[in-house]
């Protein structure tokens, strides 16, 4: 599938400092990217489009572009990888209740999201997959599965759909750390279906779903249906960045079951681990509850831009808060956002000002820092303040600061257009 257009990324001279961010697997702060190669790849979950963009999935996508363009200041070669759920129950709901065909409600969705990504200059992905273009691969690896007795076929008369062994390749609990219990409630919540007669576990997954009359469907050596969530990221993952590769990521959601899930998957498909870290991002919420699609609590990118929200503006308000927390957004953080752009744009339109080099420093360092945006935001703050008090006189500091905010932080001072 297109992806969106990329923002040009100033270069910056290679810093050579590799980034740590925690992995919610081994609870540990590790240095990702392979220093030996010069490479990171990464894979990051994209968006089930039956919704359009809200600020929840930007934290999301903003998190991990700050992850991509401080692997590339460090030098790195970046290989990063998307997928698009486009065939799901969710979707399939939501185009059955509002009489929209689920192709059209789809593509719809996916165009507002590359419109959204590009407004907030996230970078591109080099691969963007969507499930419903990968049917084939994802029932080799299936079938792989099936060779090495990871999935079995459900005792159902009717609908003898095909789930993977979910204690197969791992356990439960390897990333997400939940208890059995726990794990069991937040299955039912998060689209697994424990209660289901037949299965050999209740925390089994559904890999590949018969036909059901009136859903979307394909031909396969597994019969014709489609497949389940979770096998999709495996597969793409797999394919395009191979085993082990550096940063599985995602939204805190999908620590359990999703990535457990895949990382079961692939180990007991291949062998080897899916990703070096798995990486997740705090939930955004709004008036004290998870924003999401099902909850229809949304603030949508689009609808801040269409009303004349400067996109940079809130690239910031997202900045503000550190990846991993949870928070609630509020309208304040849009203003607060707000004024520190006008003050960066002021100071970096100045012919001179304080020197650049140890600001550009501390952007870099608070980013190494597991993804420190706020730290770095700070640093950029101080920096203004002075330049704008007149402290300093270094010709063309302000741009050379400005530079490193477009190329780190991903955040644009020209004046907006
Ligand atoms: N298609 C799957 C992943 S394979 C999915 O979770 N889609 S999604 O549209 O529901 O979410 C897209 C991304 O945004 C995921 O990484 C998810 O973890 C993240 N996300 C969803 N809601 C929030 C939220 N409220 N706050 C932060 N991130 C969120
Ligand atoms: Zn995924």
């Amino acid at each position: 599938m297109r992806s969106w257009q990329s923002p040009v990324v100033p270069r910056l001279a290679a810093s050579g400092e590799r980034p740590r961010v925690f992995d919610t697997a081994s609870r540990t702060l590790r240095p990702v990217g392979d220093a030996q190669t010069g490479a990171a790849r990464m894979y990051v979950c994209g968006i089930t489009p039956y919704d359009a963009t809200h600020m929840g999935h930007a934290f999301t996508y903003v998190t991990f572009d700050l992850l991509n363009r401080i692997w590339r200041a460090a030098g790195l070669d970046v290989r990063y990888v998307q997928n698009i759920t486009d065939v799901d129950d969710p979707l399939l709901e939501r185009a059955t209740a509002t009489g929209v065909d689920w192709t059209e409600l789809a593509t719809g969705q996916i165009d507002l999201f590359r419109a959204d990504m590009e407004a907030l200059r996230v970078l591109p992905p080099d691969e963007y997959i969507a499930v419903t273009e990968f049917i084939d691969p994802v029932v080799e690896l299936i079938e792989r599965l099936a060779a090495e007795g990871s999935v079995y076929q459900l005792d159902d008369p009717e609908y003898p759909d095909w789930y993977f062994r979910c204690r197969h390749g791992g356990g439960i609990g390897t990333i997400s750390h939940l208890s059995e219990d726990e794990a069991l409630a937040v299955f039912a919540e998060r689209g697994g279906d424990p209660e289901r007669p037949g299965k050999a576990d209740p925390l089994d997954c559904l890999v590949w779903r018969l036909e059901r009359p009136g859903e979307p469907s394909w031909d396969s050596t597994l019969g014709r249906g489609r497949p389940g969530w979770h096998v999709e990221c495996t597969a793409i993952s797999l394919q395009h960045l191979g085993p082990r590769f550096d940063v599985q990521g995602g939204g805190s959601d999908l620590a359990f079951p999703h990535h457990e899930m895949c990382a079961a998957q692939a180990v007991a498909a291949t062998g080897e681990p899916l990703a070096e870290a798995f990486v997740h991002s705090g939930m955004v919420g709004l008036d004290g509850e998870k924003m999401s699609k099902s909850l229809g609590n949304l603030v949508l990118v689009s609808t801040l831009r269409a009303e004349g929200s400067d996109p940079m503006a809130l690239r910031l308000a997202l900045l503000a808060h550190h990846y991993r927390a949870d928070w609630f957004w509020t309208s304040a953080d849009l203003a607060a956002a707000e004024v520190r752009l006008d003050r960066w744009r002021r100071a970096a339109a100045r012919p001179a000002g304080e020197a650049a080099d140890a600001t550009v420093s501390e952007i870099g360092a608070a980013l190494c820092a597991d993804l420190d945006a706020p730290a770095a935001l700070a640093a950029v703050d101080a920096w203004a303040e002075r330049t704008l008090n007149g402290v300093g006189s270094v010709p063309g500091a302000p741009a050379d600061v400005a530079r490193a905010v477009d190329a780190l932080l991903g955040v644009d001072l020209n004046p907006a257009v």
